[in-house]
């Protein structure tokens, strides 16, 4: 008999710890998901472009966000440039010379950030067909292998825009 008893405080106990961890486990659940709801699909910030005079190529920097399932950056267009092409700056094996080299896709893992930055990746507008002034604004978009087309507004600036959520 007593053992009986003992043996039923202690299932109850576990089933009340079990219930106690399913509680955590949902309200875990319900954080993550409501921080995911929050902001879908590939989101894009702080878009820039130096100053660039008609004829001239000039390098788009931005970062990508990807909160959904894994994708690729494929390509990116724009009515101010001949062509547009994904490039990656990087040092010339034993030397100090900056090389770019085209890129064709550029991974986006599900909850990744990639900054296309001074010095690294860049959307590359080539040869621009009017000047590209500081203040304003030009239209570049961007390819993605499973994700709908993003327009994307490009402020002209000589620096990184600053004030905008970004973290590195
Ligand atoms: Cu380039």
């Amino acid at each position: 008999m007593e053992s009986d008893f003992r043996e039923r405080c202690y299932l109850e106990r576990q089933s009340v710890f079990t219930v106690k961890r399913m509680l955590v486990v949902i309200s875990v659940a319900t954080i993550f998901l409501s921080a995911c709801t929050a902001e879908e699909g590939v989101t894009v910030n702080n878009a820039w472009v130096r100053p660039t005079a008609q004829g001239d190529n000039g390098a788009v920097y931005f970062v990508l966000h990807n909160h959904s399932a894994a994708d690729e950056l494929v390509g990116a267009s724009s009515n101010v440039a001949e062509s547009v092409e994904i490039h990656e700056s990087s040092m010339a094996e034993g030397t100090d010379v900056m090389q770019m080299n085209q890129v064709f896709s550029v991974a986006l893992d599900r909850g990744s950030e990639v900054a296309f930055e001074p010095g690294g990746l860049h959307v590359m507008l080539v040869n621009v067909s009017r000047e590209l002034s500081v203040g304003e604004n030009v239209d570049v978009t961007l390819h993605f292998k499973n994700h709908a087309d993003i327009p994307v507004n490009v402020s002209v600036a000589e620096f990184e825009p600053t004030g905008e959520e970004h973290s590195h």
